[in-house]
């Protein structure tokens, strides 16, 4: 069982729905397990800043899938909630789910890139994951997710909704 680190961001349709419909397709698979999620919520777009504001999550899981085969998994959940795969980076989506961490494994073969190399610059990531895991260690930064809230350069707004994905069991 690796313990894995999810980023989940929805900028189209039914936000919060996609956020939790996401996390339910993720927690179906039947070597992936739940563990913990954290509040959600709405942030200002980084790098393209001209399109809609994002609610965005992180969720811990456990899972037996490698990393590979998570990230296909992965893929198939954000084109089922209506992802365009032939859109490019950084536009409106549905839903857009990144493996933010994968154990202490460091992975860099052209297909996947874990740690998420965005981590340090992404408020929208870093409160989220230190909401649930702020003492965890990011490999190849060698800092905790609460350390690098406080020292990232994001000075973006980003506040908590009063939305939750709910009892999850
Ligand atoms: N995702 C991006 C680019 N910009 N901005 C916010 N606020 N939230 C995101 O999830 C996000 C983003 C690329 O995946
Ligand atoms: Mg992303
Ligand atoms: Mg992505």
């Amino acid at each position: 069982m690796t313990r894995v680190f999810l980023g989940f961001g929805s900028n189209m349709g039914d936000r919060h729905n996609n956020l939790i419909l996401g996390c339910d397709s993720i927690c179906a698979f039947s070597e992936t397990f739940l563990q913990n999620t954290s509040s959600i919520y709405e942030t200002s777009p980084l790098y393209n800043t001209q399109q809609s504001s994002f609610l965005n999550m992180v969720i811990e899981v456990t899972t037996e899938l490698s990393a590979h085969e998570l990230i296909t998994a992965i893929k198939r959940v954000e084109v089922a909630l209506g992802r365009d795969i032939e859109n490019g980076h950084n536009l409106p989506r549905p839903l857009d789910i990144d493996i933010l961490a994968y154990g202490n494994e460091e992975i860099n073969d052209g297909k996947l890139t874990i740690p998420h190399p965005g981590i340090f610059e992404r408020k929208f990531v870093l409160q989220p994951w230190s909401d649930i895991a702020e003492d965890f260690i990011l490999k190849g930064m060698n800092e905790s997710i609460k350390s690098l809230l406080q020292s990232t350069p994001d000075k973006s707004e980003i506040s908590l909704t009063q939305l939750t994905v709910g009892k999850m069991t």
